[in-house]
């Protein structure tokens, strides 16, 4: 089953979007498989958004991620790396449609609210990266044999 990596930004946490962010994965159908609230170091953060190193805005995102904490994620289901990103919405909230995470909840490119895993090969990677093996959970959703 496939799974990624998804993050609450420092701009989600500080405003109360955990709750209804984690709700919309739940909702939709997937399950959390590790979760943890951290501060991001400045070497965690560069490796993290090492494709954008080159990039004018680089200092800005990785002043951005370590400035506070963020919620860290690993969620598992079907197509989840794709779906997720469609939940998402636009990298840019202006640009992004209501009733997606950033078109319902951000402003600013640079607090866009939300990060997720944007192929299979980041996914693995960026879990690798927030998380040990040991903290993934391998358990099994049945709603049935719980109510
Ligand atoms: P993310 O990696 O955070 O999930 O976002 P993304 O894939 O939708 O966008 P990406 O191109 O990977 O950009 C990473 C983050 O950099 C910030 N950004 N700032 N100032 C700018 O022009 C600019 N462009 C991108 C955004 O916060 C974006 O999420
Ligand atoms: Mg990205």
């Amino acid at each position: 089953m496939e799974q990624t990596f998804i993050m609450v930004k420092p701009d989600g946490v500080q405003r109360n979007l955990i709750g209804e962010i984690v709700q919309r994965f739940e909702k939709k159908g997937y399950t959390l498989k590790a979760a943890k609230l951290m501060d991001v170091s400045n070497a965690l953060a560069e490796e993290h958004y090492g494709e954008h190193k080159d990039k004018p805005f680089f200092g800005e995102l990785v002043g951005f991620i370590t400035s506070a904490p963020v919620f860290a994620m690993v969620w598992e289901g079907e197509n989840v790396i794709k779906t997720a990103r469609s939940m998402m919405g636009s990298t840019n909230p202006a640009e992004a449609q209501p009733g997606t995470i950033r078109g319902d909840y951000g402003v600013e490119v640079a607090k866009n609210v939300i990060h997720g895993s944007d192929s299979p090969e980041s996914a693995e990677r960026e879990i690798g990266l927030f998380f040990n093996e040991s903290d993934i959970l391998s358990y099994k959703k049945d709603i049935n044999s719980w109510v």
